[in-house]
């Protein structure tokens, strides 16, 4: 099933997520209708609070290659916790709750995480490259932080002026 997005600037996305302690048959019903969510509005990552569950749960999907999105590929991470970060980078980010926006953001390149899967089961991840920058932005997510909030002061300016922009035209 298809859930609403929550979008800027709902409050909803300032939640502090709690930590899930509960791994049953709901949990996985929803990290399903978050898969689903995510690939029919063209996602690659989103956090449960995104959805209106304020838990800390997130998936992830990168697509392949070819650009093919493989269900077989998502990665679903519960109550991650941070260990070692390294080095920086800057990526272009986007996100399913900021719709049309997109800005440089600063990262760590390398990271090294331990989260639970939907079992519970506790798993030990070391990531590069894109799925690093998509972990850290689903995480800052559970933290109740969007990327529009790491901007610089003229990148977020930038953006206010996009976003106001954008709700002139569709009243
Ligand atoms: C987070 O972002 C992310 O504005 C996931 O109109 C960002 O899936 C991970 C999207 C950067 C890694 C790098 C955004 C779709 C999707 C839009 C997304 C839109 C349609 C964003
Ligand atoms: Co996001």
């Amino acid at each position: 099933m298809r859930l609403p997005i929550v979008t800027y600037p709902d409050k909803r996305l300032k939640a502090l997520s709690g930590e899930v302690t509960v791994f049953d048959a709901l949990l996985h019903e929803l990290l399903d209708n978050m898969y689903e969510t995510m690939i029919a509005s063209n996602g690659i990552g989103l956090a449960a609070i995104q959805v209106a569950q304020p838990i800390r749960a997130l998936i992830i999907n990168l697509p392949d290659e070819e650009g093919v999105q493989h269900s077989e590929a998502t990665l679903e991470v519960i109550n991650p916790r941070i260990e070692v970060v390294e080095g920086s980078t800057y990526y272009q980010e986007g996100c399913l709750s900021v719709p049309g926006f997109y800005e440089d953001v600063e990262r760590h390149e390398r990271l090294r995480l331990r989260y639970q899967d939907r079992f519970g089961n506790e798993l030990l991840l070391e990531a590069e490259g894109l799925l690093s920058i998509a972990l850290q932005h689903e995480m800052d997510h559970l933290d109740g932080k969007l990327f529009i909030e790491k901007l610089s002061y003229a990148r977020r300016k930038k953006f206010e002026k996009e976003y106001k922009k954008n709700q002139k035209s569709k009243s």
